[in-house]
């Protein structure tokens, strides 16, 4: 006999095939009303709603079951001033050094610049780290895998938790992002991955026009 515990899986629902349809056709319809948004209205936002997002976040498949994610929710000001401070900067460089043309004619459609208020605006950022291991009460050491696989897919199932709550949030992935490790006093087995905003959209804010591919173009039965 395995020495590990297995349990009958009571959570399942099957539902009605046309159900199922119906379903599947609300929630791509919900999600297609998804956008990024890069101006917040300071708003504020219940932290139980987020703490949910978080939890959901959490049920998220991982390698090895080793949840390999830190998520850090920043909303006092001074913190998140200091991390749009230092965002601002490296983007600075970015935008005018380091982005090669191409890059540039790519993000134009965008809007995007070098300028980040929605770091300070959102009423949170959520910081999420891919944690290489755990060191334990005892000094051993638990090995995490499939990182970027699995905190991606933690972060996807964090942007549909905040959408569906009715908020708003953006990605924003300032390059290079170490110093978010420093700002937020993280450990060095933790790397930084993603930025989320998170807050109600700012009243009158626009977005860019941008279409999604079809299925045909990303998805092949074969
Ligand atoms: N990190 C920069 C640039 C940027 C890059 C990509 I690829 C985007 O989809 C959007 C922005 C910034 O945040 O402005």
């Amino acid at each position: 006999m395995n020495e590990y515990q297995f349990q009958p899986l009571t959570e399942y629902r099957e539902y009605p095939v046309e159900e199922m349809k119906q379903r599947a056709e609300e929630l791509l319809a919900e999600m297609k009303r998804r956008r990024s948004v890069r101006e917040f209205s300071d708003r504020p936002v219940p932290r139980e709603i987020i703490e949910n997002c978080l939890r959901t976040a959490g049920t998220a498949p991982s390698g090895a079951n080793r949840q390999p994610w830190q998520f850090v929710v920043v909303s006092d000001r001074p913190t998140k001033r200091k991390i749009r401070e230092a965002a601002e900067e490296v983007e600075k460089d970015f935008y005018n050094r380091r982005a090669p043309e191409y890059w540039l004619k790519d993000l134009a459609p965008l809007g995007t610049d070098e300028h980040k208020p929605y770091l300070e605006e959102a009423p949170y950022l959520i910081v999420i780290f891919t944690k290489r291991h755990t060191v334990e009460a005892d000094g051993s050491i638990t090995k995490h895998y499939y990182l970027a696989e699995s905190v991606g897919i933690a972060t996807g199932m964090l942007i549909t938790a905040v959408h569906h709550a009715g908020l708003a949030c953006l990605t924003h992935t300032p390059s290079p992002m170490a110093f978010l490790r420093d700002v937020l006093k993280r450990p060095n087995t933790e790397t930084p991955f993603l930025l989320l905003a998170v807050g109600y959209p700012k009243a009158g804010v626009t977005v860019p026009v941008l279409t999604k591919k079809s299925l045909d173009e990303i998805a092949a039965f074969v």
